[in-house]
């Protein structure tokens, strides 16, 4: 039995559930109850998601991620050869390492509590999508080319936020035309339309859940 724990909303969870659609992998997702001594005891890092596997646990997306793909190799999403296998965990782990700028952007703009340094973390984000546009693939419907990998798991739910910046008016994305492409592209196939309308779903009712508190909180 697969259980995953965490929220569609997340990014991280939402890469778990894009491979296990790939690989027709049934995994059932749960409330993580973030916090708790139950929880740190699954993850001692108490972040979402987690996965359990027959009782074995396993955190951080990026290595459920590997995991699942040893454990289910068939369709493989790793590349084939050494060289294209360091290109795909390259992507992804300049998603993980580079890209967060854009939650905290979208945070910085949604919540004028939240502190945080804009410029510098515009400059970040800069710098990874630099790096990504030099990675990214000239054609292919994928981040490497012809076949979806690990790359697009990574990027497709990071785009859902991705592209709620460039709907605000930002160009950081469409202004670079590996990524601009990309995004375009991607958003065509039913398997990225399926992530974001769960991805949607999740974030509407945590900001209705935000702006009630947020309201209680002014009134209180
Ligand atoms: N590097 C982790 C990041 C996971 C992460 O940041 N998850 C967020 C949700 S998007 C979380 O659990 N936040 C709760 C917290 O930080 O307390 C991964 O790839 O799994």
């Amino acid at each position: 039995m697969i259980i995953l724990y965490g929220s569609n909303g997340s990014p991280f969870v939402s890469r778990v559930r894009m491979l296990a659609y790939v690989k027709e992998i049934p995994i059932e997702l749960r409330p993580a109850a973030l916090g708790t001594p139950e929880y740190q005891r699954m993850n001692p890092l108490n972040k979402m998601p987690v996965l359990e596997h027959d009782g074995f646990f396993v955190p951080e997306s990026a290595v459920i991620c590997e995991y699942l793909e040893e454990a289910f190799p068939s369709p493989s999403v790793l590349g084939t050869d050494i060289r294209e296998r360091a290109r795909v965990r390259l992507v992804a782990r300049t998603v993980d390492l580079y890209l967060s700028g854009v939650f905290e952007l979208l945070r910085a703009a949604a919540d004028p509590s939240f502190k945080v340094d804009v410029t510098a973390k515009r400059a970040e984000l800069n710098r990874g999508l630099d790096a990504l546009e030099t990675f990214l693939a000239d054609e292919g419907d994928f981040a490497l080319g012809d076949k979806l990998s690990l790359a697009d798991c990574a990027l497709v739910p990071w785009l859902f936020y991705g592209n709620m910046l460039t709907a605000s008016g930002d160009d950081s994305l469409t202004r670079r035309p590996k990524i601009a492409r990309y995004a375009a592209k991607i958003g065509e196939f039913d398997l990225a339309k399926r992530i974001w309308g769960d991805m949607d779903e999740a974030f509407r009712a945590f900001m209705t859940r935000w702006k009630a508190e947020q309201a209680a909180s002014k009134a209180g």
